[in-house]
């Protein structure tokens, strides 16, 4: 079972808009000095050309320094032999994070070794001369047992990113900690023992949903048992950050009772309150909706909010996709129900929020028709609409926002061929504030990495 990436959070990202502004006033500071002196016919020519030649320079840079400044030029580049160092095992998975403070995305893989547990290896970002490619700017941990799962966020508030995962010794699944000494060395402490999970958990989402400036925990999965072999009856675990690296399982106050089958969740503030609120992606059945109440505890408002649909969810992404100020979703599926369909070879859609957190199937023919597993929405091109990247049993299909609702299908333009993409995951490994992309790809799970650039 691939286990899953943590989500990062792509919208977070800030756009970096190339001002104009400095480089007008330069120019007139220029044009001034050279035309309101000696009115000389050479010293005019000269300065003339100076002109041209400095708007040539001014605008040649500011070209190449924002992708934002050309969208219709953006595309991504394969970099993997450029930046990353071969891989001789499948990796397992694969996240990017802080490792250290210096710029540019880190990442953070692993690979099941038998007889032996599994390697973290964490490849720290170099610039120019790679990410973990040279002698001492990778580090390897070894644990015992499988990791199911392994999420990144800086959990003791030191700037950098620390590691979650969920491991399996010896039929024995446990949460673990592995804290981050700032420079890329993780160690466990042992003073600070996590509460136990349930039997089942795949998927771990960190975000602070109290609202009280740490990262809590929510533990989710397809299928979670009790201890007895009983079907839990909340499918859902909360941890609720103490301080001082402690957490506090505070399920039974926090999360309601839920029927099983969780693919995974989207999180984000559905209703503008200001709180996270989860949207649970279910298998097999209607998806769901639960509102956070400000503390920290969720209510299930499926009912209320949510449109009847039933179908075979993979995955969902929220962004403000109509640009009115509320967070809407996209669902992809791998099919749904007939009486559900808007179009025969329908997948995925839209869901649209009416700004309290109730929403309205929002179907789109410009949507893949073929069964698609994963969606990851960001603004790759810098214009200020999200633009979508759809995984599908038929390959990446990458749609970029035009307008509200309206996107054009320029995977050929902007994305290179590829073999078979298991997942992806986000992060900016030259700092320029545009998202590049890691994706796992073909059978052996090898790594991808994308650059997003202009020509
Ligand atoms: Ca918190
Ligand atoms: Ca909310
Ligand atoms: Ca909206
Ligand atoms: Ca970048």
């Amino acid at each position: 079972m691939p286990s899953k990436i943590i989500n990062a959070p792509p919208k977070q990202l800030m756009q970096i808009n190339i001002k104009n502004f400095p480089i007008v006033r330069f120019y007139s500071i220029v044009w001034n000095a050279l035309f309101h002196g000696q009115k000389l016919f050479f010293q005019r020519l000269a300065g003339t050309l100076l002109m041209i030649f400095l708007i040539n320079l001014i605008f040649g840079c500011s070209k190449k320094r924002g992708i934002a400044n050309q969208p219709s030029q953006q595309f991504f580049q394969d970099v993997t032999t450029k930046y990353l160092p071969t891989s001789k095992f499948p990796l397992q998975g694969v996240t990017f994070a802080r490792v250290d403070r210096n710029r540019g995305s880190d990442l953070v893989w692993f690979v099941p070794t038998p007889s032996k547990g599994t390697k973290i290896k964490v490849l720290i970002n170099k610039g120019s001369s790679g990410i973990g490619r040279e002698k001492g700017d990778s580090k390897v941990k070894q644990i015992p047992g499988n990791i199911r799962s392994l999420a990144k966020g800086d959990i003791d508030r030191d700037g950098v990113d620390d590691l979650v995962l969920i491991t399996a010794h010896q039929k024995t699944e446990s949460a673990k900690i592995l804290f981050n000494n700032g420079k890329g060395y993780f160690y466990s402490r042992f003073e600070l023992k996590l509460p136990s999970i349930r039997k089942g958990i795949k998927n771990i989402d960190l975000f602070d949903l109290d609202l009280d400036g740490d990262v809590d925990f929510l533990f989710t999965g397809r299928k979670l048992l009790e201890e007895n072999g009983k079907i839990n009856r909340r499918q859902g675990q909360v941890f609720i950050n103490i301080g001082g690296g402690q957490f506090k399982d505070e399920t039974n106050l926090l999360w309601p009772e839920l029927p099983s089958g969780i693919m995974s969740t989207s999180i984000a503030d559905y209703n503008q309150d200001g709180y996270l609120d989860v949207f649970l992606v279910y298998g097999n059945s209607q998806n769901r909706l639960l509102i956070n109440n400000g503390v920290g505890k969720f209510f299930d408002k499926t009912d209320l909010l949510l449109p009847k649909i039933i179908d075979k969810s993979t995955h969902a992404d929220w962004a403000d996709f109509d640009l009115d100020g509320d967070n809407d979703l996209l669902v992809t599926n791998k099919a749904i129900a007939k009486r559900y369909l808007s179009y025969s070879d329908e997948t995925c859609y839209f869901l649209e929020n009416d700004g309290s957190g109730r929403f309205v199937k929002k179907s789109n023919k410009i949507l893949p028709g073929v069964p698609a597993y994963r969606v990851y929405v960001l603004d790759a091109n810098g214009t200020g609409i999200p633009d979508i990247i759809i995984l599908t049993e038929n390959g990446v299909r990458y749609l970029v926002g035009e307008e509200k609702w309206g996107y054009s299908m320029e995977t050929k333009k902007r994305f290179p061929k590829t073999s078979h993409v298991r997942e992806m995951t986000f992060g900016d490994i030259n700092g320029d504030g545009f998202l590049d992309i890691l994706g796992l790809v073909g059978k052996n799970n090898n790594p991808k990495l994308w650059l997003n650039r202009v020509k």
